[in-house]
């Protein structure tokens, strides 16, 4: 199945009825994965082999408006600079706006503004997409149930699945060959005194995409085949933690799964290694922290750059051990 037909299967006839509205804004959070996303069954879809869990970061994350245009070709700014359709990120952009047009429906002029810093390496990709089918949503009064907005955000990015809800999130892989059950659910519980420190240790450019990286441990790596039930347990284990609001549980696991996730890109050849040496050794402070006894783990992405975890009473500490850490709450923010 290709990306417009899974799109014509959600929207049927709704696919040629043009925008209700001259322009519309919508926002989303951007999310960080505590049970992590990597690798998928289909990457048309972006259908992944296992489930996932995340956290959405409350405020950071992208504004995204969209005017119809008279212009021949789409007009793309992101916090307010033109961006170059020619690169990766604007030809996804593109593709998926041209997902939703039949023949002869109007260019878009589209303003996104994004407050997540750039250099901590939060997946931009996961709100931006997240905001845009929200925004078309809003623009073609489609009315769509937020499950099948989540579907349509996962066309674009597979993380943006989770970012159309704020707190925690959990995206079922599902089972079927169209994705129809791919979709994220937003978990009840919150978790008030729960911080997320966002600590960039390089803003060097990452050497490969989070999309190649994922593909590569898939087909390469000899450890890839331990990943889905290394998931399966860590996602009833936050879950459980999450329940009972046990944080040690939460931190252990969620860096476990991490951990686990960067090993199979480590065995995976040529070999994929998102740390650098600032990393490792951020990694060793936490952990000799953690053995003075401070209740401290971390969280890292397709990047080199760490998420601590931790809870508000210790946010003092952990801004003196770590200068320039950017602490959120996300269930505050
Ligand atoms: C996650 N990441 O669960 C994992 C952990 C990065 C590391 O989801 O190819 O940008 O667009 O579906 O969603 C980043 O992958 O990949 C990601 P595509 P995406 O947050």
């Amino acid at each position: 199945m290709k990306k417009y037909e899974a799109v014509r299967a959600i929207l049927g006839n709704k696919l040629y009825v043009p925008p209700k509205y001259a322009s519309a804004k919508a926002y989303a959070p951007t999310n960080i994965a505590l049970c992590k996303y990597w690798g998928k069954r289909n990457q048309e879809l972006n259908l992944p082999m296992t489930s996932s869990l995340s956290i959405s970061l409350g405020s950071k994350g992208a504004t995204t408006e969209l005017m119809v245009s008279t212009h021949a070709h789409d007009l793309v700014f992101l916090n307010n600079h033109p961006v170059d359709l020619t690169t990766s990120f604007g030809r996804r952009l593109i593709e998926f706006l041209d997902l939703f047009r039949a023949h002869g429906m109007p260019r878009f002029i589209v303003n996104i503004e994004s407050n997540i810093p750039i250099a901590a390496g939060l997946a931009s990709s996961a709100c931006g997409f997240a905001a845009l089918a929200i925004v078309l949503d809003q623009l073609f009064d489609w009315e769509l149930p937020e499950y099948q907005l989540s579907i349509l955000a996962r066309l674009g990015s597979g993380s943006a699945s989770r970012s159309i809800w704020q707190g925690f999130v959990e995206w079922h892989a599902g089972f079927r060959a169209d994705g129809m059950d791919s979709f994220a659910e937003p978990i009840s519980e919150s978790w008030p005194e729960l911080c997320i420190g966002l600590l960039i240790v390089s803003e060097k450019e990452k050497m490969i995409s989070s999309r190649d990286a994922m593909q590569r441990t898939v087909t390469t790596s000899p450890l890839y085949s331990a990943w889905p039930s290394k998931v399966s347990r860590d996602l009833s284990l936050v879950k459980q933690a999450i329940s009972v609001q046990d944080f040690s549980l939460l931190g252990r696991t969620a860096e476990s799964n991490a951990m686990t996730m960067h090993a199979t890109m480590l065995s995976a050849w040529p070999t994929i290694s998102y740390m650098l040496p600032e990393t490792l050794l951020a990694m060793q402070k936490i952990w000799q922290l953690r053995r003075d006894g401070l209740s401290l783990y971390f969280t890292q992405d397709a990047g080199p750059n760490l998420k601590l975890l931790f809870l508000k009473q210790d946010a003092d500490i952990i801004s003196q051990e770590f200068a320039g850490v950017d602490v959120l709450q996300p269930f505050l923010e």
